[in-house]
């Protein structure tokens, strides 16, 4: 099947972004504009304000397999924002460290090789006073067969910095 960007045709929701003094800019849906740009400033990223466990949530409307997800941090201010951060994949809805790390811009993909059943994908920070970033989200996949439903359960993913190398990558928790 041809790979389609569902996060186009969903919805996206985020915790707040009222008391983010650059919130004009921030909107939950600009991670889902179809566009990688991550300059803040330009517009098309998201930003929740300081806040505990601050979260951006993607609803695609309808069960899918989803095959891989690719997320675009910022570049121009502060990637390190985004290391901690834990992706849920899955068709319920959940409740839902802080080191330099280089690389900010950078698009970053994971992919399975027999797909996930999903509908909600659900990107949080654990822990206080953290600010959640997000320049694009980009989710493919097709439409979940019935029996695909019952074999498989949600999937947790979480973006890490790895200091060495001062590389991210997606570890599954
Ligand atoms: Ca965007």
């Amino acid at each position: 099947m041809s790979a389609r960007n569902l996060a186009l045709y969903g919805k996206a929701t985020q915790s707040d972004l009222v008391q983010n003094p650059w919130s004009a800019n921030g909107h939950a849906i600009n991670a889902i504009d179809g566009n990688r740009d991550s300059n803040y400033e330009h517009g098309s990223c998201t930003a929740t304000k300081l806040q505990d466990d601050p979260w951006w949530r993607l609803d695609l409307l309808d069960k899918y397999v989803v095959t891989s997800i690719t997320i675009t941090n910022r570049k121009d201010c502060c990637p390190e924002r985004l290391d901690g951060a834990e992706i849920h994949i899955g068709n319920s809805l959940l409740n839902n460290g802080n080191n330099q790390c280089d690389g900010g811009g950078r698009s970053l993909t994971f992919k399975w090789n027999k797909g996930i059943p999903g509908r909600y994908i659900t990107v949080v920070i654990p822990g206080s006073n953290r600010l959640l970033t997000l320049c694009e989200v980009e989710v493919y996949g097709y439409p979940a067969p019935d029996e695909f439903l019952k074999m498989f359960n949600s999937l947790f993913l979480q973006v890490c910095c790895d200091l060495f190398h001062s590389s991210w990558f997606f570890q599954i928790l």
